[in-house]
């Protein structure tokens, strides 16, 4: 029997090459997200939300049962199994194509075996040391981020010489234990972490640079959404703009980064940057 039978072919078959750039919409299932924490905590909500992001034009509805906001604590893995795996099966049950956002072997593994058709790992396999090989068997796309610790820690971990740089050779270095472990370098798109370990200036230099981090041969995904970054540059004095007035922000974000060659854009408000990526592959197009 095949274990995919009824999946989006297109995913399982490596990662999908469309003409425009991918929208992945963000269903974070917990108490503590920073811009929707609490917001689709219960399954009925969070199904909903995600069957109408799909509606809204999201190519995968990412599925989180983790908060990684700056200085968030840990969840347990029963907690997140409990949190995500029911909400992946309704999804999933309603044609959804999700994808899991997850740090552990374990709930990628069972989120796979409920359907999902991704595995979208924010720590790039330095978190669970079991990941890599997980998602080898599992035969299906990963993400893989650029990450340097926990979020309780890691906007202490902003020291680079310089940041494009240090972060192409970090991700280099973890798509290769990635591919030593198994996983086909056809399956796996990168992610520079915007956010994650780095500071405004950090994240600005970071997608001003998006051309040589394509240089290393990955699709590449960016994940700008709400964040606070955002919210510095659109502060009003000391008051930074609030995390859910910074969708307009975020539609520049993916509209500059759809035109700049991202492969997709993980957001929080899915129809107007299914709109954006469609101007922009137009555009593009001439
Ligand atoms: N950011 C968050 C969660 N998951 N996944 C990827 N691939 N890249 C990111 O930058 C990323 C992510 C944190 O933001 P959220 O609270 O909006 O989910």
């Amino acid at each position: 029997m095949d274990p995919f039978a009824g999946r989006p072919r297109r995913w399982l078959d490596g990662l999908p090459q469309p003409p425009r750039c991918l929208v992945m919409g963000v269903l974070n299932v917990t108490p503590d997200s920073f811009s929707d924490g609490g917001r689709y905590a219960d399954v009925a909500a969070a199904v909903d939300h995600g069957v109408a992001l799909r509606e809204q034009g999201a190519d995968l509805v990412d599925v989180g049962g983790e908060s990684t906001r700056p200085g968030a604590p840990r969840v347990g893995e029963d907690e997140e199994h409990a949190r995500v795996l029911p909400v992946v099966r309704a999804l999933v049950g309603s044609s959804v194509p999700v994808s899991v956002d997850t740090m552990r072997a374990s709930t990628a593994a069972a989120a796979v075996a409920a359907g999902a058709v991704l595995v979208n790992d924010v720590s790039g396999g330095l978190a669970d040391p079991a990941m890599h090989h997980e998602v080898a068997q599992l035969g299906v796309p990963y993400v893989l981020m650029h990450w340097r610790g926990h979020s309780a820690t890691m906007q202490q971990r902003t020291a680079y010489d310089e940041v494009v740089t240090d972060v192409a050779t970090e991700l280099t270095r973890q798509r290769d234990a990635a591919v030593s472990a198994g996983i086909d370098p056809g399956r796996i798109a990168l992610d520079p972490g915007i956010g994650f370990a780095k500071n405004a200036a950090q994240n600005w230099t970071v997608l001003a640079a998006l051309d040589r981090l394509h240089e290393l041969g990955h699709p590449l995904l960016v994940a700008t959404s709400r964040k606070r970054f955002l919210g510095e540059l659109l502060a009003r004095g000391d008051d930074l703009r609030p995390p859910r007035e910074r969708d307009d922000a975020t539609l520049a974000t993916t509209a500059l980064a759809a035109a700049r060659g991202a492969w997709c854009v993980r957001v929080h408000t899915v129809g107007a940057s299914a709109d954006a990526v469609r101007v922009a592959a137009r555009w593009g197009a001439g």
